[in-house]
């Protein structure tokens, strides 16, 4: 019997007749209460991932009011109980002790009133003063009027929150003349400021530029719109789930999204364009002022939690652990195959927690410490020298599902290639510079959801360029070769990470599973996701490899990769549907 299994069993008060193995679950086990039942998901088709969050079923997107509560980490989505396209938009909720295995519970809001019933858009979870936990959350009135609502647990002793309850006084929040009702949207986490108040920002756009509207309140339900938004931007169009939240200077833990601490910085997180980019910069809390460092889409400055396949993403601070976690969604990308339209393969992120760097220009992503559970076999190996020209297969894990850490380094970096000043787009050098194309110092890297024969592959890489008197180094993760299905998305991302490979190894880290790879490199500080589906390298047939295609060697310095073991994901629902008008 695992712990999850106790859990449940414990929480519920409802005996369990279990099965011998987790897998049997849809079997197996049974709850002894007629309206409530416990099933495993089905593991229908190859693309189906084995440790990332998914819903029971169907379409989901955006993550939503992520919170810790009385042990019990907490997952609301934007989720479609009808089916596997967007519509009908519910919160649905899923509740994990690990943030590993999940228990998909009841659909927390569904949209039944006069203010939602278009749907339950996104919004965030505060604590009230006391521990309370409530919900701001956007409804959509018509297709092109949206306002602000509130619910509330109905029974504060269920660590589960099972029943969320509307407030009697919603719409909180609508918007005034002259604003766009249609952009306006995806409430923040409140924080709070020195003159007790509480503030939030909704996103919205004016003339098509984005920007985050700050509204402020005493009590949760009276909210009085401030003058300025807190911020706002020419440069890209609607700011979509807006997130703002301090990070400590000293990078060690995280801090709470109230936290008036002076060693802070603060984020300030938009989604536009498909991509979560962020602004670092000083929220002054008496006067509500953000004055950013570098601005959204700077010149030469683009900060992005990911760049690939990651967006509208929402961080929390977890009170147990002391750090801020970051949830994204990853959007199914082939639109061509039928089996996924069927059954939905719609994923949240792994989840990871987010610092500040140490130069305090960037943030750092790790994947939560929680996951190391997961590991099973291991393969590690040191120093080994890595001939230019060579593929090295690394066997004996189960390579469709792992976890590879791997470091590099190279005692020829002075005949790194020369970086053109006209390269400033890290993309386009990625898409021009694939892992088939040879340069002095990469491209070196891991083949993932690689078939034997090679004729699929999803590298991610590295080159190491000489500029003045440093040294540049780009990542790149290039999906090209990743499938020998025609009309998939097959794009080449890339990004440039702060490395100086004189003093320290170019490492990289990539969570693979099944049809996502999630890799970071240099510890976190560029962090790239793809999608991928190949025909070959399905299961028992996928393959990982290392390999080295520049002129130069270049050394692995240490290797250490795991299989992992499935997430445990039940659900365990009334016997209701969904209440739909
Ligand atoms: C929404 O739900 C209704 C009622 O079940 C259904 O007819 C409709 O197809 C659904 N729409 C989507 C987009 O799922
Ligand atoms: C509230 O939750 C607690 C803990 O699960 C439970 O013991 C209690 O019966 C619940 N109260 C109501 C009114 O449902
Ligand atoms: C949006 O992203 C695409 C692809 O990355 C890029 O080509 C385009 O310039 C971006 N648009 C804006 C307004 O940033
Ligand atoms: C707030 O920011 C504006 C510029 O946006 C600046 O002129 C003003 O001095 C700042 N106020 C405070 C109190 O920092
Ligand atoms: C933020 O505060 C730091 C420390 O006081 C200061 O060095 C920096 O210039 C400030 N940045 C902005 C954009 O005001
Ligand atoms: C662009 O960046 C360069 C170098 O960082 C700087 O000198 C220049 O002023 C910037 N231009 C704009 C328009 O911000
Ligand atoms: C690899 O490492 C060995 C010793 O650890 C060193 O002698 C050799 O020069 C290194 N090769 C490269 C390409 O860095
Ligand atoms: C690369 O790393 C290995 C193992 O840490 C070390 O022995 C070697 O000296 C390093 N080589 C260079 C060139 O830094
Ligand atoms: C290495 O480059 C050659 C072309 O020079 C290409 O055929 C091969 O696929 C590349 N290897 C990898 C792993 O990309
Ligand atoms: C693409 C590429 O750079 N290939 C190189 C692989 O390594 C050999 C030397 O071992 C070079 O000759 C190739 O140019």
């Amino acid at each position: 019997m695992t712990d999850l299994k106790l859990k449940v069993t414990m929480d519920l008060s409802v005996v369990l007749v279990v099965g011998s193995c987790f897998g049997l679950l849809g079997n197996g086990v049974q709850s002894d209460r007629d309206d409530e039942k416990l099933q495993s998901l089905p593991q229908d088709q190859p693309y189906r991932t084995g440790y990332h969050f998914q819903p029971p079923k169907n379409w989901m997107n955006d993550p939503n009011g992520p919170m810790y509560y009385k042990g019990v980490y907490h997952l609301f989505y934007q989720y479609n109980p009808y089916a596997a396209v967007w519509g009908n938009i519910t919160w649905a909720h899923s509740i994990s002790y690990d943030l590993v295995n999940w228990i998909h519970l009841d659909i927390a809001l569904s949209p039944d009133d006069p203010f939602d019933i278009n749907g339950c858009w996104s919004g965030s979870t505060t604590f009230l003063s006391g521990g309370k936990p409530i919900i701001l959350y956007t409804g959509g009135v018509t297709m092109n009027r949206q306002v602000q609502n509130l619910a509330e647990p109905k029974n504060l002793s269920d660590p589960m929150l099972r029943e969320w309850v509307k407030s009697s006084h919603n719409p909180v929040i609508t918007h005034v003349d002259g604003m766009d009702s249609e952009n306006f949207r995806d409430p923040t986490t409140a924080w709070q400021g020195p003159d007790g108040l509480r503030r939030v920002l909704v996103g919205n756009e004016m003339n098509s530029h984005g920007r985050a509207l700050l509204y402020r309140s005493r009590d949760f339900v009276t909210w009085t719109q401030s003058k300025e938004p807190v911020h706002s931007s020419t440069r890209t169009g609607m700011w979509e789930c807006p997130d703002f939240y301090p990070v400590s200077i000293d990078g060690k833990n995280g801090v709470d999204t109230s936290s008036l601490d002076k060693f802070r910085k603060h984020v300030l997180k938009a989604s536009f364009n498909s991509s979560d980019h962020y602004v670092l910069g000083n929220y002054t809390a008496v006067t509500d002022n953000f004055s950013v460092d570098t601005d959204f889409l700077d010149n030469g400055s683009d900060l992005r939690y990911d760049y690939d396949n990651f967006y509208a993403s929402k961080t929390f601070f977890d009170s147990a652990k002391k750090r801020r976690i970051l949830w994204a969604w990853i959007q199914e990308s082939d639109s061509t195959t039928d089996d996924v339209k069927k059954t939905g393969l719609v994923y949240s992120h792994f989840p990871r927690s987010i610092l500040l760097s140490k130069t305090g220009k960037q943030l750092i992503q790790w994947p939560v410490e929680e996951i190391e559970k997961q590991r099973t076999v291991n393969v590690r190996f040191k120093n080994k020298e890595l001939k230019g020209g060579s593929v090295l297969e690394i066997s004996g894990i189960t390579a469709s599902q792992s976890d590879v850490e791997v470091s590099f380094n190279s005692s020829n970096l002075k005949e790194a290639d020369l970086l053109d000043p006209s390269w400033v787009d890290p993309q386009l050098l990625c898409s021009q510079k694939t892992a088939s194309v040879g340069g002095n110092i990469g491209p070196f890297g891991i083949l993932v959801l690689a078939s034997k024969d090679l004729t699929e592959q999803t590298s991610i890489f590295f080159r190491v360029f000489r500029s003045n008197e440093k040294y540049v180094v780009l990542m790149c993760s290039d999906q090209s070769r990743s499938s020998l299905e025609e009309g998939l998305k097959k794009t080449i991302y890339g990004a440039f990470i702060d490395i100086d490979p004189l003093n320290e190894m170019i490492s990289l880290r990539s969570l693979i599973d099944h049809s996502i790879v999630e890799s970071f490199g240099g510890e976190g500080r560029a962090c790239i996701t793809a999608r991928v589906y190949p025909k070959l390298a399905i299961d028992n047939q996928a393959y990982l490899y290392a390999f080295n295609n520049s002129t130069f060697d270049v050394n692995i310095s240490t290797l250490n990769a795991w299989s992992m073991k499935k997430a445990q994901i039940v659900s365990f629902t009334k016997r209701r549907k969904p209440h739909l008008n």
